[in-house]
């Protein structure tokens, strides 16, 4: 077990529905640790960045309108095992079969606005936190 920092986005459309403190609250609850905030209108450029992996997917084009449509609440998020403990506390990245209990599974049904963004590995953390916090880079777990 180990120390870790993650990426969390709360995404424009958990935003809009008035989501942000129950996304929060269940990460707290879990035991995790908010280090840094920031509400942020996505342009283009960091859509594009952030999802640089599913560049040339068929949804990409949507996913960028998606994420650029409203702001987005990013959290840099801390605990044990954070990276695990974020992406298992959301469910997986289809609402409709995640499962209850999870952010995705008991509050959407769609796709992409899937309500939140969790790093997937402790690699992507690192890559994220610096493209959304970079004034955080030179600070140390
Ligand atoms: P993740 O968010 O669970 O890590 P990824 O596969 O990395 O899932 O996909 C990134 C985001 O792209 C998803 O959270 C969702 O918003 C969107 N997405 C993924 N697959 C699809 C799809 O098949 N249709 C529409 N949007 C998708
Ligand atoms: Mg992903």
């Amino acid at each position: 077990m180990a120390m870790e920092r993650t990426l969390v986005l709360v995404k424009p459309d958990a935003v809009r529905r008035g989501l942000s403190g129950e996304i929060i609250a269940r990460l707290e609850h879990r035991g995790l640790v908010l280090r840094g905030a920031r509400l942020v209108q996505v342009d283009e450029q960091l859509a594009d960045a952030h999802y640089a992996e599913h560049r040339g997917k068929d949804f990409f084009a949507g996913l960028v309108s998606f994420i650029t449509s409203g702001p987005t609440l990013a959290l840099v998020v801390e605990g044990e095992s954070a990276v695990a403990a974020v992406r298992s506390t959301m469910g997986a990245t289809d609402p409709a079969r995640s499962a209850p209990g999870t952010i995705r599974g008991d509050l959407g049904l769609s796709m992409p606005d899937n309500l939140v963004h969790g790093s997937d590995s402790l690699e992507s953390a690192a890559r994220e936190l610096a493209l959304w916090f970079p004034e955080l880079e030179d600070e140390t777990v």
